[in-house]
């Protein structure tokens, strides 16, 4: 089996200090948080990024300063801004981080409801002008799909032309609004995309490391972080986003799957 590829995804948008003393807010915050996590494993930090008080933002010049002081400390980790940034953000803010160029980023691939009134507005057209500019920027795209019909939506408009080889995937799982994180959910999502597409398996919550499982067994790989999960086990809060990636690296380790580093991953996902 391919070498399994650890992204960590550090703070997400909606998690906060309150719910975690350990989420990162400023630069220099976001910066050991991602080092924690490169140092035990992980070679994709999925980076989202704050103001100093913890509100989200997709500002160009916050994420150079949080790339910049990331790279200083992981000169070859992988990069991947968040293009979704947080509910009821314009799709101009979303992209800003693009402008960076990095070798990655999110392509959210569909609508869905995201908990209480929140709704993660991703239209057919929205998708396509976010490809798009991919494309044209030389970025890969990781397919961000949180229920069965978006793997449809993103499989039509690679059909059109909108999203290119090689397709990589990331199934999110237990989303309140999305698909739920069982086996079986987990099996159709993987049965519903081509061969040779390669995918990341998130489990939301309390189903963050039952789904690492199936990814690690089934051949997919594994993200984890404060973004989708903040407990190590029931009760106990994670330290810090490294001590997830240990705990991923250690059940990869039961079943014989080792770690990609960085450019061990470029070369599975072809960056
Ligand atoms: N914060 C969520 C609304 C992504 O990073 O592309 C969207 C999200 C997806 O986190
Ligand atoms: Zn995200």
């Amino acid at each position: 089996m391919e070498k399994l590829i650890i992204t960590s995804a550090i703070c997400g948008a909606e998690v906060t200090k309150e719910h975690n003393p350990a989420v990162p807010y400023t630069v220099d915050e976001i910066a050991k948080e991602a080092y924690s996590a490169y140092k035990a494993g992980a070679s994709i930090i999925h980076l989202h990024v704050r103001n100093d008080d913890g509100s989200p933002t997709q500002s160009k010049d916050r994420y150079k300063a949080c790339i910049d002081a990331i790279l200083a400390k992981c000169p070859d980790v992988i990069i991947q801004p968040s293009t979704g940034g947080a509910v009821g953000m314009s799709n101009a803010e979303r992209l800003q981080p693009l402008e960076l160029r990095p070798e990655m980023a999110t392509l959210d691939c569909g609508t869905c409801n995201f908990g209480g009134d929140d709704i993660f507005v991703n239209t057919e057209n929205t998708i396509i002008e976010f490809g798009k500019k991919m494309i044209e920027l030389g970025i890969k795209p990781e397919l961000e799909v949180f229920d069965k019909g978006m793997i449809d939506m993103a499989l039509r408009l690679y059909k059109k032309g909108h999203i290119k080889d090689p397709l990589h995937f990331n199934f999110v799982l237990g989303v309140n609004g999305g698909i739920s994180a069982e086996p079986r959910d987990l099996i159709f999502m993987r049965e519903s995309i081509p061969p040779g597409a390669t995918f990341t398996v998130t489990g939301i919550g309390r189903a963050e490391f039952p789904m690492a499982v199936m990814g690690i067994i089934m051949g997919g790989h594994v993200r984890v972080g404060f973004e989708d999960n903040i407990y190590l086990e029931k009760g106990v809060l994670a330290a810090s986003n490294g001590e997830l990636v240990e705990k991923v690296v250690r059940l990869a380790g039961e079943f014989g799957r080792q770690i990609a580093n960085p450019n061990e991953a470029r070369k599975i996902l072809r960056l």
